[in-house]
């Protein structure tokens, strides 16, 4: 029986990754190199230091950690200054009716993400309210596709992995699902995410009851 569903943020709920991408692009140019967005897909669901060092390599540049932790820190304030201007609109298309269908069946709510700011995004775009756990790369020790992220969410609901759907959009995030026994949804393209027990384009038209048949292929009522 699922009692819970949890979501990635960056491409699940929001598309954070442009601002990734440009914070990240401005500090490259200014070491002297550049890279496009499609360099930029390699990144998502990858936490901060260790995109750092993935854009480091691309440049051809070997640092200390101290300078890493600078530049890291440089990218992390032009990063907050950029979603401190997001808004509600910017909440994908479909995920709010969503939500609101998982509320009303009683399926409980949270967060699995990367990012140290999760929870400012979160408060930008006005869904703080709609997720009772909240976990992110400051409670992590472990990166995707370790599953701790989502382990740490099941267990502050109190849920089995096997009583949870996650929801991501990187491919490391699914790897990660899977690796901790969850039921793992993909949002984006099948040819990314096809390890996932079920992939859908993203959350318009799409009901709890649509994942549930797609994942389990027999209707939630009969469980
Ligand atoms: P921060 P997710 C991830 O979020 C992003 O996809 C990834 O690009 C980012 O580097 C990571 O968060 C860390 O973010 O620098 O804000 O701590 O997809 O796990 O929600
Ligand atoms: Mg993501």
């Amino acid at each position: 029986m699922i009692k819970a569903c949890i979501f990635d943020l960056d491409g699940v709920i929001v598309d954070t990754a442009k601002y990734h991408f440009q914070a990240w692009r401005r500090l490259a140019n200014e070491l002297g190199f550049d890279f496009t967005e499609a360099d930029n897909e390699q990144l998502k669901g990858v936490s901060r230091m260790e995109s750092l060092d993935i854009i480091l390599q691309w440049g051809g540049l070997t640092l200390p950690e101290t300078e890493k932790t600078e530049l890291a820190d440089r990218k992390n304030e032009w990063y907050k200054a950029l979603i401190s201007h997001m808004q509600p609109d910017e909440i994908l298309p479909g995920v709010t009716a969503f939500l609101a269908d998982l509320r009303s069946r009683d399926i409980r709510v949270a967060l699995g993400s990367a990012s140290k700011n999760a929870g400012a995004v979160l408060g930008s775009i006005g869904l703080v309210d709609q997720f009772e756990v909240v976990i992110d790369g400051r409670d992590t020790t472990r990166s995707k596709p370790d599953p701790q992220v989502f382990q740490l969410a099941a267990q502050a609901l109190g849920f089995s992995p096997s009583e949870c759907i996650v929801f991501e959009d990187a491919e490391s995030g699914i790897a990660a699902a899977l690796a901790g026994g969850f039921y793992a949804a993909g949002v984006g393209q099948p040819e990314v995410l096809g390890a996932a027990h079920c992939v859908i384009p993203g959350f318009a038209n799409i009901t709890f009851n649509d994942i549930f048949v797609s994942i389990f292929n027999r209707q939630p009522e009969q469980v």
